[in-house]
């Protein structure tokens, strides 16, 4: 495959950008190889700089929801940029976009719209220590939720630790009151709050997390970690950056049952344009400035051109009732004819899928927490990953992180893929 350009762009870029790449995991540092600089994207397939197609499953890391410059978006983001393409003044669309996401979302009553999901995380979690006048946070080992410096806190050596800086730049004080759980470990969130009473502001985590690859809750787990913070005067904050309009149009919270305090929004809520937002209960979010003393801002909040990409992808939405049962529907064919073919070779590969989000490990069996995902073989997936891109398939450059289908991805898409599976498994053997 000639990926000649690709490769003399990242070397130019690589002289004025960190790593060539705006985001650490566009490098492919995970999997090796040449990083592909894409020129344009349609539907279901991305098309890099040397002219190769490839079926995308990264989707703009979950962003893109009705396809690539899907005709609605496209023209929405028009019409609002020849009126202008920002004002630092309230418009009638983030009142549209506000109001439909209250519509959707069962535990919103109000929201704030940011322009990144590290926005929205980081400031939902400065609400959740206002609202509540406590300082600890706990987060789960392996979720993601931004670089906000409080959260990129890495789990010390117990069970539920006091986190260390996971990160060159962030001071040991940031995370000095974040306090690292494993993923589906409800006895290490009530150990939790049995060595920190009274200090927990809030839980923070990703209801199914796709940022140590696809991990879903086990039975219980989300039930018991609301009712730990019920019991102990502590906000639940669920992280629906990734998971929200991706796996329900309620969210995962619609899907499973569960009823945040707070919740953070991004990707599919701005269809590809920057936006994040966290939102939830009226007596929260009202404490937020300027009707409340938690102060957050932000020149570009709100942006016109954002909220009518958001507006538009949350109506078309609206209008598709079927769209999430035939993104699960397709996402399982997937998995499963994957599953199925590696079997037949021998090879150890397990997944799941929940609505648009899916995800696989070559592991005998489904991790439940990061430490399980790093035990999957990561260098096999490298070899898969390629293979595939040979192929003409796009998957995401990293065994950490989930993959996605749009409504795009039609059964040709998906057959396709699963030809190329089945000889990229071969492949690697
Ligand atoms: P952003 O600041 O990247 O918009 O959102 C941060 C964030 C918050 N919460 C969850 C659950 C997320 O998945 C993310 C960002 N997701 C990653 C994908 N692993 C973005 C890709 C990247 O970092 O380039």
């Amino acid at each position: 495959m000639n990926v000649s350009r690709s490769r003399e762009l990242m070397e130019r870029a690589t002289r004025v950008i960190p790593g060539g790449v705006n985001s650490p995991v566009r490098a492919f540092g995970s999997v090796g190889g040449d990083a592909r600089f894409i020129a344009e994207a349609s539907g279901a397939t991305v098309t890099d700089v040397d002219g190769n197609t490839y079926v995308d499953y990264v989707a703009s890391w979950g962003a893109i929801l009705h396809g690539h410059a899907h005709p609605a978006i496209v023209d929405a983001v028009r019409t609002a940029a020849g009126r202008g393409t920002s004002f630092g003044a309230p418009t009638e669309a983030e009142l549209l976009l506000a109001e439909r996401i209250c519509a959707r979302v069962a535990s919103v009553e109000m929201v704030r719209l940011v322009s990144s999901g590290t926005e929205a995380t980081m400031s939902a979690l400065r609400l959740a220590r206002g609202a509540t006048g406590r300082d600890r946070i706990v987060k789960l080992d392996g979720c993601y939720h931004g670089h906000a410096d409080a959260l990129l806190a890495a789990a010390g050596s117990g069970v539920a630790t006091l986190g260390i800086p996971g990160t060159l730049g962030v001071p040991a004080p940031a995370v000095a009151d974040t306090i690292v759980a494993p993923y589906n470990d409800l006895g290490a969130i009530e150990r939790a709050f049995e060595d920190h009473p009274g200090q927990i502001a809030a839980v923070v985590l990703e209801p199914i997390a796709g940022n140590m690859g696809f991990i879903e809750p086990v039975d219980g787990y989300l039930a018991g970690v609301r009712a730990a913070c019920d019991a102990n005067g502590a906000l639940l904050v669920i992280d629906e950056v990734m998971t929200g309009f991706r796996v329900a149009a309620g969210g995962a919270q619609e899907r499973l049952g569960v009823r945040a305090d707070l919740t953070t929004f991004g990707k599919v809520i701005g269809h590809g344009l920057p936006v994040g937002a966290y939102a939830g209960r009226r007596d929260l979010m009202a404490q937020v400035a300027p009707s409340g003393g938690v102060y957050q801002a932000g020149t570009l909040s709100g942006n016109p051109l954002a909220t009518a990409a958001g507006l538009a992808a949350l109506e078309l939405i609206e209008a598709d009732p079927g769209l999430y049962a035939r993104l699960e529907s397709r996402a399982r064919v997937l998995v499963d004819g994957l599953t199925d073919a590696a079997r037949r070779l021998g090879i150890p590969l397990v997944g799941g899928a929940a609505g648009g989000m899916w995800g696989l490990f070559f592991a005998e069996h489904a991790p439940r927490d990061r430490a399980a995902a790093s035990r999957a073989d990561h260098e096999r997936y490298a070899r898969f990953f390629h293979a595939l891109l040979e192929e003409g398939v796009y998957l995401a450059p990293s065994g950490y992180e989930a993959a996605f289908i749009t409504a795009a991805h039609d059964d040709a898409c998906i057959e396709r893929t699963l030809d190329a599976g089945r000889r990229a498994l071969e492949r690697v053997g």
